[in-house]
C-alpha cells in the first residue's frame, strides 16, 4: 500500500505532483501538500487557466474560483469570482480557518483578501490578453441571446482547472480546486470549482474527488460529492469517476443536448486512484507512481449505445 499518494488535473498537473511529492515525502499534512502544489501552477504564467495569467472573462477580467477541503475534519473553505489575488487557494484556506463561513464571493474576497496580507496586482499578461482577443465570440447572425447561449468550453486542447489531490502517511487526504474558470464567462458567473461538493469533496473516511470541464454540468449532478459517496458504497475510484460520467451522459441526453467536456479525479484513502471523462475531452492528468511522476490518460465514457 503506498504510504502517499498526490494526483492533479491536466499534463500541467505535473508541476502540481512535483511541488507537492517532497512535501509528502517529509511527513507535511495532505492539505498542505496540495495546496502548496496547486499554489505552483497558479503561479505559471505559461498555464492559462489557473492564477496568474489565467484566460480572462468576457470583459477582460481574470476573475478566480478555488476551494480547499480537509479530509479529517470536512473543514472546508473558498473563494468565487475573486479579481487581483492570484493565490486564490491559499486564500480559500484562510476563509477555511479564519472565518465562519465557507464561502466569500466577489469584492468580499478580495478585501479579505487584503485584509489577510495577500498581494494586490494585476493578473492579465500579454500572452492570456492576445489569447483572449483570438478566442473572443463573435456574434453571429441568428445566434441566441449571449443569456441564453451554452456556456463557452474553449477548444479541446485548451487546458484548465487545477484539482489537486493528496493522501499523507498518516492515511488523510486534502484537496483543492483552483481555476480562472471558463474563458469569456458573464462577469460575475462562478463554476464548480469554488463549490463544495461539486468541484471537490475530501472525507477520509470515503475518499476525495475533484472535477475539470464546464462547470455547469458538473454542477449539475453535484459532481465529487457523487463521487465520494460511490467510494463510501464500496466503488473503487475508477468506477466511481466513471459512474459520475454516465450521469453527465445520461442528463446530457434527457436536456437533449451533447455531454459537455468534463472530467473526474479520485483517490482513496488507500492510494488508490481513477480517472474518466466525457468523449472528446481528452483528459490527462499527473500521477506519482513512487517517486516518479507519470501523465496518464483518462478513459473516455460514451453515451450509452453510442
Ligand atoms: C469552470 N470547471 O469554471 C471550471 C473550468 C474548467 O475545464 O475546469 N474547465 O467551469
Amino acid at each position: 500500500m503506498p504510504t502517499h499518494a498526490v494526483i492533479a488535473t491536466w499534463p500541467f498537473g505535473e508541476t502540481a505532483v512535483r511541488a507537492a511529492l517532497p512535501l509528502l515525502q517529509k511527513g507535511r499534512p495532505a492539505l498542505d501538500c496540495a495546496i502548496a502544489g496547486a499554489q505552483a501552477v497558479e503561479d505559471d504564467p505559461r498555464v492559462n487557466s489557473v492564477g496568474y495569467g489565467g484566460l480572462p472573462n468576457a470583459i477582460g477580467t481574470v476573475s478566480l474560483d478555488a476551494c480547499v477541503m480537509d479530509g479529517r475534519t470536512l473543514s472546508c473553505g473558498g473563494v468565487a469570482a475573486m479579481e487581483n489575488v492570484r493565490h486564490a487557494a491559499a486564500v480559500a484556506r484562510r476563509v477555511m480557518e479564519r472565518t465562519p463561513h465557507i464561502l466569500l464571493a466577489g469584492e468580499g474576497a478580495r478585501l479579505f483578501a487584503v485584509q489577510q496580507g495577500f498581494a494586490v496586482e494585476n493578473l492579465n499578461t500579454p500572452e492570456s490578453l492576445t489569447e483572449w482577443e483570438k478566442r473572443r465570440p463573435r456574434p453571429k447572425r441568428g445566434a441566441e441571446a449571449p443569456g441564453r447561449a451554452a456556456p463557452p468550453s474553449g477548444p479541446p486542447d485548451s487546458h484548465d482547472t487545477v484539482t489537486v489531490l493528496a493522501l499523507d502517511h498518516k492515511g488523510s487526504l486534502g484537496g483543492v480546486c483552483t481555476t480562472s474558470g471558463l474563458a469569456h464567462k458573464l462577469p460575475g458567473r462562478v463554476g464548480d470549482s469554488p463549490l463544495i461538493g461539486s468541484g471537490l469533496y475530501v472525507d477520509d473516511r470515503a475518499g476525495a474527488a475533484g472535477a475539470t470541464g464546464v462547470g455547469e454540468e458538473i454542477i449539475r449532478i453535484g459532481g465529487s460529492l457523487l463521487i465520494v459517496e460511490a467510494m463510501r458504497a464500496g466503488r473503487s475510484p475508477q468506477e466511481a469517476c466513471e459512474q459520475a460520467v454516465r450521469k453527465v451522459n445520461e442528463v446530457a441526453v434527457r436536456r437533449g443536448v451533447h455531454a459537455a467536456r468534463v472530467a473526474f479525479l479520485a483517490l482513496d484513502p488507500k492510494g488508490r486512484f481513477g480517472a474518466a471523462c466525457t468523449t472528446g475531452t481528452a483528459f490527462q492528468y499527473a500521477v506519482n507512481a513512487g517517486d516518479k511522476v507519470e501523465v496518464r490518460r483518462a478513459r473516455e465514457i460514451g453515451v450509452e449505445g453510442k
